[in-house]
């Protein structure tokens, strides 16, 4: 079977918004489980799937250089961490006016189990020097950048994409940062970002970066395009900020959007997940307006992935009806109203409404 072949078999169930580079939707079932079957998780890449020479080149301001292959990262103590993934462009779509950036409808979110060695384990044998403050990850994919760039130092004939993170955050045991090599007890596919990537739970997807090639340790924050040009809320009353945490969002499940339902009773049920979370609550609303009434919301399964809930709805009555499901996480955030709209088109967690009408 060729690459080509290979690629086109994984996308097979995708919803394409982008065929190159290739942007596609999980469809709606991929929200139904616990865990998104592979071939129904999204994918987002800046770039074309690259070649990857199969060694990770760890270095900067290191007290020990190494090279790692796949087989020096499989010799480390195997780690598995079941993860939601969302873009953080996720709900572009619904915002107004529309932002630039991919076209992203609102099923840019996953969840997978990701196997692989712990980030810090694998900082800690190179070890970084006291004055390090930031780690860049750098992947194997570039090319041009033409028409995108926000920063006007970026070279937009050939970009990189790379990313950093506080090195306190990157030598926390407790941030569950893996570099992963499995997903779903398979070897990575090239969408996915074989044969190794970053999986930062927690914070938007952008962190977790795919065809991962270099980590260096910097004792300057690092102020590339996918840190400081893209991936920055322009909020337009406020100063800007960069894309870290998901934002809480609960979504409906079950009931479809615009389906129909036969009897007078019926169980919805949906996903909630927040970076800044666990999930504490979920509540329904049947009218449009307040009226929230407490959803049963499973606890959580680990300590990275979004959470079931479920709401009983009695004595529907014949029509039309609107229905809206909102979350809230332990540090006491709760979905807005309204998409919190910034010039990029980042963060949008507003309240889910569908319409469902009774026979
Ligand atoms: N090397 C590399 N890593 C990357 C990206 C990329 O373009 N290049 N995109 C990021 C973004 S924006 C997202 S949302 C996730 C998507 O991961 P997935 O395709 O496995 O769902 O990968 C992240 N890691
Ligand atoms: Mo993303």
């Amino acid at each position: 079977m060729t690459v080509a072949d290979d690629l086109e078999a994984a996308r097979a169930a995708l919803v394409m918004i982008n065929p190159a580079p290739y942007n596609a939707e999980a469809p709606p079932a991929a929200l139904v489980g616990d865990v998104t079957p592979t071939e129904l998780h999204y994918v987002r890449s800046n770039f074309a799937v690259p070649d990857h020479d199969g060694t990770l080149e760890i270095g900067g301001a290191v007290g020990v250089p190494m090279s790692l292959t796949l087989d020096d990262l499989r010799s480390l103590p195997a780690h598995d961490h079941t993860v939601t993934l969302e873009c953080a462009g996720n709900g572009r779509l619904d915002m107004r006016p529309l932002p630039t950036g991919e076209p992203w409808g609102d099923f840019a979110v996953s969840t997978a189990r990701w196997t692989g060695a712990l980030l810090h384990e694998v900082l800690a044998k190179v070890a970084p020097a006291a004055e390090g403050v930031e780690v860049v990850a750098h992947g194997a994919d570039h090319g041009p950048y033409h028409l995108q760039a926000i920063l006007p130092e970026t070279d937009q004939d050939e970009l990189t994409f790379a990313r950093a993170l506080a090195i306190g955050e990157a030598m926390d045991p407790a941030s569950g940062i893996l570099i992963a090599y499995e997903m779903n007890g398979q070897p990575l596919g090239r969408d996915h970002g074989a044969p190794f990537r970053l999986i930062v739970p927690h914070w938007y997807a952008v962190a977790s970066v795919k065809w991962l090639k270099r980590l260096d340790v910097l004792t300057e924050p690092y102020a590339g395009e996918f840190q400081t040009g893209h991936y920055i809320y322009q909020w337009p009353d406020r100063p800007h900020e960069p894309v870290t945490l998901m934002r809480v969002r609960a979504r409906i499940t079950d009931p479809a959007p615009g389906s129909t339902v036969d009897a007078d009773t019926c169980t919805v049920r949906g996903k909630a997940w927040s970076g800044t979370g666990p999930v504490v609550g979920v509540d329904v609303s049947l009218t449009g307006e307040g009226d929230w009434q407490p959803a049963r919301l499973e606890p959580p399964r680990g300590d990275y992935q979004w959470q079931d809930w479920s709401f009983t709805w009695d004595s529907i009555g014949v029509g039309r009806h609107t229905l809206r499901a909102r979350a809230t996480d332990a540090a006491g955030n709760v979905q807005p109203d309204v998409p919190p709209w910034n010039r990029l088109g980042y963060g949008n967690n507003a309240i889910e409404v569908i319409y469902v009408d009774r026979r």
